[in-house]
């Protein structure tokens, strides 16, 4: 695509009170200077569009999903702001395309800029594949990539040491060994209760997925469980029959993390391929130790990812 030239940084919008002095970019005010690269995701079904842009010729990935309906703002659509385009009439039946006010088209946007190629890679469409990983194939492929390679945990850490996202914490056990600090994830917008999403981020540092989990983290799988259920249903009115409470394996970040989603949100990750329910990891565990050493455990890799990459080098996919 063709590129047009970076715009100066005073120029573009951008809040006066918007330096948070840790080197990390600006609060954006509108897209002004974003060139986009490529379309690299797009899902008619959930509505949204990933791009990979340029603002000032650094990489950025920009996720954009249209919103459901606000059903406090209805009153807000049948008006004669909301101008209509017949598009079919046939006796009683009409259709139409409606261009509601634009306070009520909001879409909602996430930027990662400056995004490394790994971020582009994890947000473009790829093909996928099951690995079933053996506790060989971890401690020979998996675990050694994971040492050398992953994603940058500075916004866990930010979150941790309270650098940022601090005013949207919803509970926080600071126990060094057991803590954790619960808060909306990025994903989820803070309106709409049925799509809650919050995230539990463990205090305790060197837990990189549920492959490390034994019997000695049962105090601290049990806490995040019930206090984060407790402070669910204080805040959002959401009792644990309606939540999803798991953990992703492979997750993308390897410091422990809890995945606390509405029973009605069709989340991202939350399939048999992906999901691993608290409950069932807490169980596991009583019975066996070294469950989670010992099983082979099954999980999507994309073909672009390192993951892929390092298990066929090793032939794990020659026999197909
Ligand atoms: P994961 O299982 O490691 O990987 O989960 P995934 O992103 O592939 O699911 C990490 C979770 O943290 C995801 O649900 C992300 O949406 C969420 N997350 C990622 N980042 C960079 C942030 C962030 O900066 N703030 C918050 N609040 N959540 C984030």
């Amino acid at each position: 695509m063709e590129k047009t030239e970076a715009v100066p940084e005073k120029k573009r919008k951008i809040e006066a009170d918007n330096d948070h002095g840790d080197g990390s970019p600006p609060i954006l005010k509108s897209f002004e200077g974003f060139d986009i690269e490529k379309v690299i995701a797009e899902n008619t079904r959930s509505k949204t569009t990933t791009l990979h842009a340029k603002l000032d010729g650094e990489n950025a990935v920009v996720l954009l999903e249209k919103t459901p309906f606000d059903l406090t703002h209805v009153k807000n659509y049948l008006t004669g702001d909301t101008t209509l385009k017949n598009t079919l009439k046939n006796d009683i039946y009409g259709t139409y395309e409606a261009y509601l006010p634009p306070t009520e088209n909001a879409v909602k946007a996430v930027v990662i800029h400056p995004a490394t190629e790994k971020h582009i890679q994890k947000y473009s469409d790829q093909e996928m594949y099951i690995v079933r990983e053996t506790p060989e194939l971890y401690s020979k492929v998996t675990l050694p990539l994971l040492q050398s390679r992953q994603f940058s945990m500075q916004w866990v850490y930010n979150i941790l040491e309270k650098k940022q996202e601090a005013d949207r914490i919803v509970f926080e056990d600071a126990d060094p060994e057991t803590g954790f600090i619960l808060l909306p994830d990025m994903k989820w917008d803070r309106k709409d209760k049925n799509a809650l999403y919050l995230v539990g981020i463990v205090h305790k540092h060197g837990i990189k997925s549920l492959r490390d989990l034994n019997k000695t983290y049962l105090p601290l799988l049990k806490n995040v469980l019930a206090k984060g259920r407790e402070a669910i249903q204080e805040k959002y009115d959401i009792p644990a029959s309606r939540l999803h409470v798991y953990i992703h394996y492979q997750p993308s970040y390897y410091h422990f993390h809890v995945h606390f989603t509405h029973i009605k949100l069709e989340a991202p990750g939350f399939g048999a391929d992906r999901a691993h329910f608290l409950t069932d990891v807490i169980d596991n565990i009583e019975l066996m130790n070294d469950y989670y050493e010992k099983r082979t455990l099954t999980f999507i890799v994309r073909e672009q990812e390192d993951l892929y990459i390092k298990y066929k080098e090793h032939g794990y996919f020659d026999n197909e």
